[in-house]
């Protein structure tokens, strides 16, 4: 893309209405707009990310076996009398009416349809085991929307839903999903840590929170430090495999960490003094077992292999999909803007034109920006008449995790620039040996 021709608002003063960094920096990179209180229009770039979470998202999603499919936002409140949450759901459900005067909500999660859709169409144990996921708008009338997308009324969700014929497979479904959880964040370049958590309006017994550790979370958190060290890493699963996606669950939540919903004092107290830790953290994603309690109230049941009906073992999954963008920034910035890690980010390198209208310049540039195009990598050229230094800040603010600069000087050697912007290190490559380099930084993402 070239930013001449692109739409991206950047803002040069910090708003005023924003609290947090990310929330700022999504504003002034011109990533987000608010429509009304906690709903956001998606610019351009910022849509480019919440693409990119997504994808990674699904990526894992398909590779734990899961398989996605597409409810609508708008649900019929009979639903959610059978399972009697329209009542209990409270102020947060948005309630509407539609001109026949039927009752309608949108959805602030889809336990009750997806019950719904497994009723109408499986009745065998033969058809388990069975995990339905779909990336769709929730809304939620919060009490308090802030932090930008961090709490929104209307926000992006990844829900996962499986069904299973007894509890042991149920909580290998459970188990399932924390690994590929563990791998999405990983992807992202975040640090999630499962903890022991509240299972609120979903329901249940096993629950578990992943939380990115910030300063601005808004739960607090407790820890052994120990814990922060995990990595899933490049480890082949085999998500069928039940004692192995169990044991690395096993080395995932064995050390304490739980938040302050199921904190308990003495189990802290029991962690060696240095690595105690308290903080706060962003609760990126939820998991939970809740078994029958939805099948139980909407009648799906299964036949099993001998011949008996039970209810449908169950559980919901959740990822905050556009929290996340706010949850990533959080954990990942500087004084001068964002610094996107190389899975998630907009463009996968920015191109900074040091003498716009040069015809030396703009050849190479072009040239390059080409070659980048030719890589299968998707570059952001700063084909703007503007001073070098406006044109840095801008790359800066944006957070392109390399650029390219390109200048007389530079070609006067045949070279170019590749900067990574989060070390600040600068090396000095034809023009060739960059996209190269660029396309195996990428490769593994
Ligand atoms: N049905 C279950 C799991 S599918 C469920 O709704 N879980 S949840 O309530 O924990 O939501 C899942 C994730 O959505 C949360 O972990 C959080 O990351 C995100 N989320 C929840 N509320 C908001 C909100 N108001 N704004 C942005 N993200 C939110």
């Amino acid at each position: 893309m070239r930013l001449s021709r692109y739409f991206l608002p950047v803002l040069k003063e910090t708003p005023a209405e924003a609290q947090i960094v990310s929330h700022r920096l999504m504003l002034r990179a011109g990533m987000i707009k608010q429509q009304a209180a906690g709903i956001y229009s998606w610019l351009p770039m910022g849509l480019k990310v919440l693409r990119r979470i997504e994808q990674i998202v699904h990526e894992e999603q398909q590779r734990a076996g899961h398989i996605p499919l597409l409810m609508p936002t708008l649900q019929p409140a009979d639903l959610w009398r059978e399972s009697g949450r329209y009542d209990d759901y409270g102020d947060e459900m948005l309630r509407i009416k539609d001109r026949q005067g039927r009752e309608m909500l949108y959805g602030p999660t889809n336990e009750e349809m997806i019950t719904d859709i497994f009723r109408s169409h499986v009745s065998s144990y033969k058809d388990l085991p069975l995990t339905l996921y779909h990336i769709q708008w929730k809304f939620r009338d919060e009490m308090r929307p802030r932090f930008g997308v961090m709490r929104g009324r209307e926000f992006l969700m990844k829900d996962g839903y499986n069904f299973d014929v007894d509890k042991p497979a149920a909580l290998h479904a459970y188990n399932r999903h924390m690994v590929s959880y563990l791998r999405t964040y990983e992807r992202m370049g975040l640090t999630a840590i499962p903890m022991r958590a509240d299972s609120g309006p979903i329901g249940g017994d096993d629950t578990h929170e992943f939380l990115v550790l910030a300063s601005t979370g808004e739960s607090e958190v407790f820890y052994d430090s120990a814990v922060t060290e995990l990595k899933l890493g490049a480890r082949e699963v085999d998500y069928d495999d039940r004692e192995a996606v169990a044991a690395i669950c096993q080395e995932f939540t064995t050390l304490y960490a739980r938040t302050d919903e199921t904190h308990k004092t003495e189990l802290f107290e029991e962690i060696p003094e240095e690595r105690r830790r308290v903080g706060r953290g962003i609760e990126v994603g939820q998991i939970f077992y809740f078994g029958t309690k939805y099948s139980d109230a909407m009648g799906a049941t299964v036949v099993t292999a001998d011949g008996a009906r039970v209810p449908v073992e169950m559980g919901s999954h959740g990822i905050g999909v556009s929290r996340l963008l706010g949850a990533i920034i959080e954990a990942s910035h500087d004084e001068r803007g964002i610094i996107w890690p190389e899975g998630v980010t907009p463009f996968h390198a920015g191109i900074v034109n040091l003498k716009q209208g040069d015809s030396a310049t703009d050849a190479a540039c072009d040239a390059l920006y080409a070659a980048l195009k030719g890589a299968g990598l998707d570059p952001l050229y700063d084909d703007r008449d503007e001073r070098a230094g406006a044109k840095f800040a801008t790359m800066d603010l944006i957070g392109l995790p390399w650029r390219l600069t390109v200048g007389p000087r530079g070609l006067a050697k045949g070279v170019v620039e590749l900067t990574n912007r989060r070390s600040g290190e600068s090396e000095e490559l034809t023009a060739e040996a960059a996209v190269a380099r660029l396309a195996q930084i990428y490769a593994g993402h």
